[in-house]
């Protein structure tokens, strides 16, 4: 078992990012044993899910005229149009069947705002707004992180490195992992968390 303020932050690891959901991830349910396993070396577990209303603002199907994949501005700034997907209550909405969810001390959901979207599990894409992890974290003295998940260019990237800014030690465990890869985001992605601090392994 590691030291008692490490924590294990598995990021969206649900249906509609593994094969045959909405928003699909090559591979997703592929980290799900991984991940599995290593919720057993940690103290603390805390599982992460995307849960938005069916009136978000980052879905296409709510911008008439636009596709998924194409990026639009809202209030905040870019924002890329997703397909409709992690829609709370719905299947796809679930953590995959496999992932061991008893483990989890908490569960923190995000994106639940229609008019804003979440990657990170500490801030809301405005950069402003907290989802109040950071909270639960500091005082359960928990300053040691590692991430896995899904996807290693958006929620698992912006979540690390925001933990790096707000002072916690985080490694990525790539192998645990699985990335959307659009446009040469999985790329830009490792660049700014090895940047940021993170430690890739
Ligand atoms: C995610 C795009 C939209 C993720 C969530 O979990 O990486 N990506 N919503
Ligand atoms: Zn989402």
């Amino acid at each position: 078992m590691r030291p008692a303020n490490e924590c294990l932050i598995v990021i969206d690891v649900q249906n509609d990012f593994c094969p045959g959901g909405a928003l699909a991830v090559e591979g997703g349910d592929q980290v799900v044993a991984p991940i599995n396993a290593l919720m057993g070396d940690f103290p603390a577990v805390v599982l992460t899910q995307d849960w938005h209303p069916d009136n978000h603002a980052s879905f296409a199907a709510n911008h008439p005229g636009r596709s998924p994949f194409e990026m639009i501005e809202l209030a905040y700034g870019p924002q890329v149009l997703w397909p409709t997907h992690c829609v709370q209550g719905t299947g796809g909405a679930a953590f995959h069947a496999s992932l061991n969810t008893d483990r989890a001390d908490m569960i923190i959901r995000k994106g639940f705002r229609p008019g804003i979207d979440s990657y990170s599990a500490f801030f809301e894409n405005d950069r402003t707004t907290p989802t109040g992890l950071d909270g639960y974290l500091k005082t359960r003295g928990l300053d040691t992180l590692t991430l896995v998940g899904l996807a290693t260019d958006f929620c698992v990237a912006y979540s690390a490195i925001d933990a790096a800014r707000l002072g916690y030690s985080v490694t990525v465990i790539e192998s645990a992992c699985r990335a959307i890869d659009m446009d040469g985001s999985l790329s830009a992605a490792r660049d700014n968390m090895e940047k940021a601090g993170v430690t890739l392994a």
